[in-house]
């Protein structure tokens, strides 16, 4: 480790509380976060790791609305599910909070009071929505109409769902309010806001000169924000939900939720430790780490850092913020609201004790360096061929020779070979891979070396094959059994941070009591006449039919969006509006009521009719391609608009002078345009 830290404050992403966790959530912030703060603590570090729910902000009291319920029991439900679910998954935290607590709220509105009051926020009015009926500024989300971009009719004010186009509320065609249909209008605000700009120099000697280690893809994200110039950030909203603006002319209004969010994590540590939480935040020893995804990169390493910033007071920054990118289900965008996603709280469910299973190959497939996919398919294979047939079926077989030659004692070493001595001499290099690459949040590098341990003992027993062995040299058993089994000693501490109910199991079956972290690499956890346990499987098959399941209820789900989609599909776009014209190229055109006189079918064709037409000014013939819609005998006596002084032009050797005005449905079809009024022969239009 870099420099010598006294402490590790561990923060992960706090969930919002306005549904469950997610795959996608796991693999990106809670199992790679949940592996560092296990192996710190393996390690004999002193860690807190620290997490809750986020429970203000616009997504739950538009939750609240859609289910008719208030706030409150939206985040007290959600909050709930996740709290077990995550337990279930066995997430370390060292406490699992919420915003919607008291302390929360007094920490978070100190926080604004102080900055407030030392003038560090600046307060402009603006021009909002408004709903008049509602009574009430409307947060972009509150605020539908038509996209821009694409013509879906429900696009939400920030960001279309049908075509994932950002949008601002201004840019919507036909805005209205959800919350009472009616168009919003302009109402004047007063919000503060934080003057990001003047943080700016400061920001980019912290991060760009100083955390060139971070993540290529968060340092990446925060260079092009710094390059882009920073603008002051509104910290509050015209909202009834969340913590009230404690300051002069701030009735009605609340926090930005991502002003009280990341607060949350003091909040959470002040609740954990109310004597020593200031221990932890405001001294250089704590070395802070933030796990987050992709989207909230600005948040963690620009505002709320510019926030502490500007408080002041010793607070530290966190030393590296290791976002990782999307994970994506199946080969798609997995969404909370197309229910696409496997929920945690129904995995643990339906794959009851295979609760490492899913760390396993979230781990190992995590979207660490760009998205990736998860695959019911590719969970299947990585738990039967690298769980099942390897790591477990490597433990099972050195327990299972124990018991059968040594009546399940540790058998000691004889004399050691040479090819011994190389496996055993692999131990410690794994380690130190494991190592460098936990602490560099490489998780997936470091999963892959502990399996490597797994394989190593796999392919140690295959080729010394003691079962053979023993028909002839007991003792050469003896020292392959007792390696295997150093081996399996040292697999409990390398696989304790990344799947702790197995190692848990798996040392159950070692009869070891204590894991050490300084043990790894040792040739002699297990000492010669130590007494195992009956062997028990560490890891079952995952037979077809319980992926098959899974496929089919994501087929289900596609099903009901599909038929949801149909449901609620725009209607056919309007073809686009020509090129402009002047007004001068529209009044060349003499555009005028006529009457048809007489009709028939041109013969030989099955679209054009010959049409005598009383123009006003003459009679005359005008062909027309209308015979596919209209019927001589219908068109006998029709009032029609014409263009009178379209060049003449033959069409199968008549003369046609003139063209008759239709109009094209939607569907192809044409229809004449008859004016509604009695209009005499020869009116001009136009
Ligand atoms: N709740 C956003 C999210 O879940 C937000 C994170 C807050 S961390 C302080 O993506
Ligand atoms: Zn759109």
């Amino acid at each position: 480790m870099e420099k010598n830290y006294k402490r590790h404050l561990i923060t992960a992403a706090l969930p919002y509380a306005n549904g469950a966790v997610h795959i996608g959530h796991l693999a990106g912030v809670y199992v790679p976060a949940d592996i560092y703060a296990r192996y710190l603590r393996m390690r004999g570090e002193d860690v807190r790791f620290i997490c809750g729910s986020d429970e203000h902000g616009v997504p739950i009291t538009i939750k609240a609305k859609q289910q008719g319920i208030t706030p409150q029991e939206v985040v007290d439900k959600y909050h709930d599910i996740i709290k077990k679910s995550f337990d279930g998954l066995g997430i370390s935290f060292d406490i699992y909070s919420r915003t919607s607590s008291k302390i929360h709220h007094k920490t978070a509105a100190e926080f604004f009071k102080k900055l407030h009051d030392e003038g560090k926020f600046i307060e402009k009015e603006s021009e909002q929505f408004y709903d008049e009926e509602a009574g009430q500024f409307l947060a972009d989300r509150y605020i539908v109409g038509t996209c821009p971009k694409c013509g879906a009719e429900n696009a939400y004010g920030d960001q279309c769902e049908k075509c994932g186009s950002t949008l601002s509320p201004t840019e919507l065609i036909n805005p209205r309010s959800a919350l009472s249909g009616n168009p919003p209008v302009m109402k004047s605000t007063k919000h503060w806001y934080l003057p990001l700009d003047k943080y700016e120099p400061w920001l980019k000697e912290w991060i760009l000169d100083g955390h060139k280690e971070w993540k290529s893809n968060v340092y990446g994200q925060c260079k092009s924000w710094l390059d882009g110039g920073l603008q002051p950030r509104a910290v509050s909203r015209d909202l009834d939900w969340g913590v009230p603006v404690p300051v002069e002319g701030g009735e009605g209004k609340v926090l930005y939720v991502w002003f009280d969010a990341p607060i949350g994590y003091i909040s959470n540590t002040i609740e954990l430790m109310p004597d020593e939480w200031e221990k932890w935040w405001k001294s250089e020893d704590t070395k802070m780490v933030h796990f987050i995804g992709k989207d909230n990169i600005v948040f963690h390493c620009i505002v709320f850092p510019s926030m502490l910033k500007a408080y002041g007071d010793g607070y530290i920054l966190p030393e590296n913020v290791p976002a990782n990118e999307f994970l994506n289900l199946e080969g798609n965008k997995i969404s909370t609201s197309r229910n696409w996603a496997v929920w945690l709280h129904e995995y643990l469910e339906e794959f009851p004790g295979k609760e490492d299973v899913l760390r396993y190959v979230l781990c190992a497939n995590a979207p660490e360096t760009k998205d990736n996919d998860f695959t019911w398919k590719d969970f299947q294979t990585r738990n039967n061929s690298e769980l099942v047939a390897i790591f477990g079926n490597f433990v099972n077989r050195a327990v299972v020779l124990t018991h059968k030659y040594f009546g399940g004692e540790v058998p000691a070493t004889m004399s050691i070979t040479p090819y011994d001595e190389e496996v055993l001499a692999e131990i410690p290099v794994i380690r130190k891979n494991i190592e460098d690459s936990l602490e560099n949040f490489k998780f997936r590098e470091a999963l892959k070396e502990a399996m490597n341990l797994a394989r190593l003992g796999n392919k140690y027993l295959a080729d010394t094959e003691p079962w053979k062995v023993a028909k002839t040299d007991m003792e050469r058993v003896a020292t392959i059994l007792n390696i295997s089994l150093q081996i399996c000693a040292n697999l409990t501490i390398a696989f304790e941070p990344f799947m702790p109910h197995s190692t848990k199991k798996l040392s159950q079956i070692l009869n070891m009591k204590t894991r050490n972290w300084e043990d790894f690499g040792s040739d002699s956890i297990l000492v010669p006449g130590h007494k195992l346990n009956e062997a028990t499987l560490l890891f079952d098959k995952i037979e077809d039919d319980a992926i098959a399941a899974q496929i089919a209820k994501l087929e289900a789900t596609k099903t009901a969006n599909e038929q949801l989609a149909e449901s609620t599909k725009p209607a056919p776009a309007v073809t686009p509006q020509k090129e402009e014209c002047t007004f001068d190229d529209f009044m060349k055109m003499d555009i005028r009521t006529a009457t048809v006189l007489e009709a028939e079918r041109v013969p030989k064709t099955d679209k054009l009719l010959k049409l005598t037409i009383d123009t006003g000014i003459d009679v005359r013939t005008i062909v027309s391609g209308i015979a596919e819609y209209y019927t001589p005998e219908v068109m006998i006596g029709k009032k029609i608009c014409i263009l009178a002084n379209l060049a003449p032009r033959k069409i199968k050797g008549i003369e046609s002078k003139g063209m008759i005005l239709m109009a094209k449905e939607e569907n192809g079809n044409m229809r004449i345009v008859t004016p509604e009024e009695p209009l005499s022969n020869g009116s001009m239009v136009g």
